[in-house]
């Protein structure tokens, strides 16, 4: 079999480059190792900066975005009792688009099934053969019998745990990584949500995070310890603390019911670089993570999907390699900004297992300085609501 682009993983990332590219007339296939009812029933972001919206509109699948999202102008930090509004319209000129991973990806499956285009799932042994060449190709093994798929080029969106990044050499590869010593527990419970933005509350117990997916659906996530198990966890000593970490006003409006869903995520900051090895682009999770405090995971693939696509798309039709050859350089450049945001929020609403009072000083100095300085406030606004790409 052949394509133009072979792409490693039907996520997010895998299918917004898929719909791009099908748009423009240039063939590609997925190759995907979960069925697709796995991939949907991921519960993860919530939150899309304007870019992401931007490139689901321009993929032609926004509608239903359009329809159901809710859009945000702002949000609150809170450190104990003490409360910031960020007014991202004030200070960034922009809203964020709160609307689940999991219907963006149910959008993209159902524009590519529309389509016809070829995506193949439960597949098993994939590997990238050629990539530093001309003719790289794929293997894979399907119902039991090996596969070859020959290609232009190949997108690995194969996550944080497939096999594109370890494609490229570990003498050209260069890692970062930062592993945080809690993790968070998220559920997702049928009720309305405690606020009409999202909350980020800092306590003396930890971080919570009040979010939703829509006004019937809620989402929390309570800063939790590495050794804590989602079964050790009831429902309700899961309400319990998220009041104790929450605003007073917030935890006595806490509409409560019972987990629809219940996991808990590591934190991690993680790049590798370079994101490109000969004709191996890598893109979203394969490349690079971070704590989902700044709502930048998803964010970030799509800001690579954006730069692989237009790098793609002006060398099939304008026979012009800049785009494919500064994709790295361009991609990792916002790529290590939407780290250290992530990274700062983070350090700024999280409690530490070794924090010093110092240290503990500092954060409420921090969240001091930001409700009282507009400049903070814009800073923060304008890399929450998306830097530009
Ligand atoms: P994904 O991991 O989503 O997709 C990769 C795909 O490749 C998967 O479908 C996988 O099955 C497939 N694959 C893997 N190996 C393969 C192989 N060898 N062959 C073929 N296919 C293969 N981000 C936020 O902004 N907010 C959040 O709250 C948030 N919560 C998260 C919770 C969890 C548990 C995790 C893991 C991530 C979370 N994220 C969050 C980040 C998340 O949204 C990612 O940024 C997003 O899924 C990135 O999309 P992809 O790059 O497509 O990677
Ligand atoms: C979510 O709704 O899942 C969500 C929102 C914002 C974040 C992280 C997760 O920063």
């Amino acid at each position: 079999m052949r394509t133009q682009v072979a792409i490693i993983g039907g996520g997010p990332s895998g299918l917004l480059l898929g719909q791009l590219l099908h748009r423009k007339g240039i063939d590609a296939v997925i190759l995907e190792r979960q069925t697709k009812a796995h991939v949907l029933s991921r519960i993860r972001a919530g939150v899309l900066e304007q870019g992401l919206v931007d490139l689901m509109r321009e993929a032609g699948v926004s509608a239903r975005l359009e329809r159901e999202a809710l859009l945000h102008d702002g949000t609150i930090l809170s450190y104990d009792n003490d409360q910031v509004h960020i007014d991202f319209r004030k200070h960034a000129g922009s809203a964020v688009t709160v609307y689940g991973q999991t219907e963006v990806t149910r959008d993209l499956y159902e524009a590519r099934e529309a389509a016809g285009a070829q995506t193949i799932f439960q597949v098993e042994g994939v590997e990238i053969h050629g990539a530093d060449s001309d003719a790289p190709y794929v293997t894979y093994v399907k119902d039991g019998s090996e596969q070859r798929l020959d290609c232009d080029f190949v997108a690995g969106c194969d996550g944080f745990h497939g096999v594109s990044r370890k494609t490229i050499p570990e003498s050209v590869r260069t890692e970062y990584e930062k592993v945080y010593p809690f993790g968070w527990l998220g559920i997702l419970s049928e009720t309305p949500p405690v606020n009409h933005e999202l909350i980020y509350a800092s306590s003396s117990r930890g971080f919570a995070l009040c979010s939703m997916r829509n006004p019937h659906l809620s989402r929390y996530y309570l800063q939790c310890s590495l050794s804590d198990k989602v079964e050790s966890w009831s429902d309700e000593a899961f309400w319990d603390e998220l009041r104790r970490r929450i605003p007073q006003e917030a935890a006595e409006a806490l509409v409560t019911g019972p987990s629809i869903e219940k996991s808990i995520a590591p934190l991690r900051s993680f790049v590798t670089e370079p994101m490109r090895w000969g004709r191996l682009f890598l893109c979203g999770d394969a490349a690079h993570i971070v704590p989902p405090t700044g709502a930048k995971g998803l964010n970030s693939a799509a800001s690579d999907v954006h730069y692989l696509y237009h790098g793609l798309l002006s060398h099939y039709q304008d026979k012009d390699d800049e785009g494919i050859e500064r994709y790295s350089e361009k991609a990792l450049a916002r790529v290590w900004k939407v780290e250290r945001f992530s990274w700062w929020m983070t350090s700024l609403l999280h409690r530490f297992p070794e924090q010093t009072e110092f240290d503990l000083k500092m954060q409420q100095a921090e969240i001091a300085y930001l409700s009282e300085s507009d400049v903070a406030q814009a800073a923060l606004a304008r890399n929450y609501v998306g830097l530009p790409y």
